[in-house]
């Protein structure tokens, strides 16, 4: 059986320096490089937001960066402004081996919708199109690596294991965000949803 390797948001924004930084983000892009040989395919996600997100704390009235709110699908985290379209903190870190990637899926383009999972936006109800293409080619088992472990990994990885893929998350390939305990509480999720962690 076909299996593929989803790298979610290797981005410079989410490596230590970046306007998202995650503790630890770029020491996984080596581990990262060195698997993609063992895949059928490699599949690349970006987050990919407008200026006027809504996700971003400074699009809000008073928004405080890492707090929650309430939004038409649901409650949503407000973050610092990152990975807006264009900018060099968008692009992927640059030792990534982005040539092996069969496909770039973007994400989060829409200003008033935020989407964690390569899956479908924060609705779960908007498709970015991904599991047509997966299916289209066959592709049935799925490996997830990247970041963030707690945030974009845990939802596509989710996502994936609901539309009926065979899901594991790679955790040593994994680095997390971590707002008060959301990588326990993803773990939990994420073994309750059916996903493997490896
Ligand atoms: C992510 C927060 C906001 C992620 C993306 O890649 O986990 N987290 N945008
Ligand atoms: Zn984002």
């Amino acid at each position: 059986m076909s299996e593929a390797l989803i790298v979610i948001d290797m981005q410079k924004d989410f490596c230590p320096g970046g306007a998202l930084a995650v503790t630890d983000g770029d020491a996984v892009v080596g581990p990262i490089n060195a698997m993609m040989a063992d895949f059928d395919a490699v599949i690349l996600t970006q987050d990919w937001h407008p200026a006027d997100h809504a996700s971003f704390a400074g699009n809000h009235a008073g928004g405080q960066p890492f707090a929650t709110v309430q939004m038409p699908y649901g409650p949503q985290v407000l973050w610092p402004a990152h990975c807006v379209i264009g900018t060099g903190g968008a692009d992927f870190h640059p030792d990534l081996d982005i040539d092996r990637a069969d496909l770039v899926i973007r994400k989060g383009f829409r200003s008033r919708i935020d989407s964690y999972s390569a899956f479908y936006e924060n609705d779960h109800q908007t498709p970015t199109g991904l599991a047509g293409y997966l299916r289209d080619r066959g592709i049935a088992k799925l490996a997830f690596v990247g970041l963030a472990h707690d945030f974009c990994v845990a939802w596509s990885a989710m996502d994936a294991a609901r539309l009926g893929f065979e899901a594991r998350v790679i955790e040593a390939a994994c680095r997390a965000i971590d707002l008060d305990g959301s990588l326990a509480a993803a773990r939990d999720a994420m073994r309750q949803a059916g996903v493997a962690l490896d």
